[in-house]
């Protein structure tokens, strides 16, 4: 055993010997120039970001002041796209916007000290957006909130300080090839007076500069986040890269250019149902409907939403930037306040359940999700309870490992904890101690040992088989059938092999007829399987979804579980009627 883990190691070595490499040699191939840090500067560099989970992102510009309204239209869902959309010329945003940009009940300090009452460790915000305003005093393009409003400061310098100040790590983002102002940004094919130029006239005389006087003039600066990426020059974008390495440890995202991996993987709107593999990774959300200030957006997502999204997102080992939007006065609405203030609430009493923590160790849990810190000799874990069972009894499903405490976070009240087959289970009280996601800390002692008890039953009975859970038997290393990602969803794709079939082992705790409904996407015309479950299985055919991206439900079939326990469901394509498919999921849906 002792020699198989060894072995282990130097594979894994090796691997990363070979991957490094293949890096390097990526980088002198194609000439892309970001490979410059070992993977222990890197993990130096992410650390204060993997122990921070919550940000804000703050969307801010000229378009601000009309709150997404030109000329009594609103014309987009999201305001800071309005020039855009409303097709308004650079004369017309000018008169409308930029000369009313007078945001005089702004306060830097007050501002950034709502997001540290938030729980916020780290604040991005939009120094240039795609209308190509910049809210600093750039040097390079009177197109600025010093040199063109009536406002006439740095509001940049204002936030940089301000966070410094307050212990808040400080980001820029910085929309690098969409420019609705500068004749070569990309984007603006409305306004008839630009004299068009080339991109790369626009990142030398404009995006490179104000890049490098953002990364030089104001202070140390811990984000840059790139957004939109376009095809470009590799001259452009080696210009546009080498601004960061003004600042030695800043992190950036993976929107730089199409090839540019940058520091973390983005997810925008919507939190993905797993974790990507080996990668951090941050989801931007605006709070409300829109990132910039709209004065119809009344869809501000509750405070047990925002809550549960944090949860649900560090459960998973990822951060959130929850984004707002500051009016044309300079302030946010009371209704971004409240929940900010909201979240802060939660946030004095469970913060260490969130902060500094690492991904549930466990598979889907019926009620709620857990988050874990890992110590020299165990492992606290952090139960976030959704849903406070009625009957007092928590389970931890396949816990082996002994555990030494349990308590509630909030008032440090010991629980009672019982070891049996199923797991562990922690008794709770009737009561639960908060409305919207109470906190349990369970201590166990030793390497963490959870037996895989695979997919967890819903509180109703049905259970979720999902892509990333199956376990995929592909002739023995073909590369059929991949576990894939599209908006952040897995899927099992590239199944051209007719041989090559999935299977999940899953328990049955309610016996019944269940429902069989699959998520998939299907191109070709028909394409014939059949599900396999010991003594019973059905054939079946499916005609198109209309492309390989076209996601639909379909009901299968149904199928009977006379007795509770363990069961395993395969996926068999059908010999000589095959045609791939791509499935992210299968539900098991208990039948009344
Ligand atoms: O800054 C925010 C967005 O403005 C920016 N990224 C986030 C962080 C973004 N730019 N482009 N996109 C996102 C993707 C394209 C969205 C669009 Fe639309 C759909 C453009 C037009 C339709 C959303 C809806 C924006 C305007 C209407």
């Amino acid at each position: 055993m002792a020699a198989r883990l060894r072995m282990g190691l130097v594979d894994c070595g090796l691997l990363c010997t070979l991957l490094c490499s293949f890096l390097m040699a990526a980088e002198t191939d194609s000439g892309w120039t970001y490979i410059k840090e070992t993977p222990e500067q890197h993990a130096a560099k992410m650390q204060w970001w993997n122990t921070a989970r919550f940000g804000m992102f703050v969307h801010w510009g000229v378009y601000s002041v009309t709150g997404g309204e030109f000329r009594g239209q609103m014309p987009t869902n999201s305001a800071e796209w309005m020039m855009n959309k409303a097709r308004i010329s650079i004369a017309d945003y000018k008169v409308e916007n930029v000369d009313k940009f007078n945001p005089t009940d702004f306060d830097a300090s007050a501002f950034v000290g709502l997001a540290k009452e938030a729980g916020m460790k780290y604040l991005v915000i939009t120094a240039k957006h795609h209308d190509g305003f910049a809210m600093f005093g750039s040097k390079c393009s009177p197109y600025n909130v010093v040199d063109a409003t009536p406002f006439k400061r740095d509001i940049m310098k204002e936030l940089a300080e301000a966070c410094h100040d307050q212990g808040i790590r400080f980001g820029f983002y910085y929309s690098q090839c969409q420019d609705w102002h500068h004749p070569g940004g990309i984007g603006n094919n409305w306004d008839k007076t630009l004299k068009h130029v080339s991109f790369d006239e626009y990142v030398r005389d404009k995006a490179a500069p104000e890049i490098k006087q953002l990364l030089t003039e104001y202070g140390p600066i811990s984000i840059f986040w790139w957004d939109t990426p376009r095809d470009m020059s590799k001259e452009a974008f080696d210009s546009l890269h080498s601004g960061t390495d003004l600042q030695p440890g800043i992190i950036t995202n993976d929107r730089l250019g199409k090839e540019y991996p940058g520091d973390y993987k983005t997810f925008e709107r919507n939190i993905p149902r797993q974790a990507p593999v080996g990668q951090d990774w941050e989801v931007c959300m605006p709070i409300s409907g829109s990132w910039g200030y709209k004065k119809s957006d009344t869809n501000f997502k509750s405070t047990e939403t925002l809550i549960r999204n944090l949860v649900d997102i560090a459960s998973k080992g990822g951060n959130y930037l929850l984004n707002v939007s500051p009016t044309g006065q300079g302030i946010l609405l009371p209704q971004a306040t409240e929940r900010l203030k909201a979240m802060g609430q939660w946030m004095k009493i469970n913060s260490e359940s969130i902060y500094g923590t690492t991904a549930s160790p466990f598979g889907k849990l019926a009620w709620g999700r857990c988050t874990k810190k890992e110590f020299a000799r165990g492992t606290t874990l952090y139960l976030h309870v959704f849903d406070w069972p009625k009957d007092g009894k928590l389970l931890l499903p396949g816990l082996r490992n002994k555990v030494e405490q349990a308590y509630l976070i909030a008032d440090w009240q010991a629980l009672k904890i019982q070891s049996q087959d199923s797991g562990v289970v922690v008794s709770l009280p009737e009561k639960a101690p908060d409305d919207i996601v109470s906190v349990v800390v369970v201590k166990v002692s030793g390497v963490l040992d959870i037996e895989s008890t695979g997919p967890a039953p819903q509180k109703d009975g049905s259970l979720v088989l999902s892509a990333d859970m199956a376990n995929v038997h592909n002739n023995e290393g073909s590369r059929d059938i991949r576990l894939q990602q599209n908006d952040g969803i897995s899927h099992l794709g590239y199944w051209t092999d007719e041989e090559a079939w999935v299977e999940w082992s899953f328990k049955i705790d309610k016996p019944g007829a269940y429902e069989v409904l699959a998520e998939l996407a299907i191109e070709a015309d028909k394409t014939g399987f059949r599900l396999v479950l010991p003594g019973q299985q059905k054939s079946m055919e499916l005609t198109s979804t209309g492309g390989y991206g076209n996601y639909v439900t379909k009901s299968l079939c149904k199928l009977n579980f006379d007795k509770a326990g363990e069961y395993t469901l395969q996926i068999r394509p059908e010999p000589d009627h095959w045609q791939p498919m791509n499935l992210r999921q299968v539900e098991l849906k208990l039948q009344e």
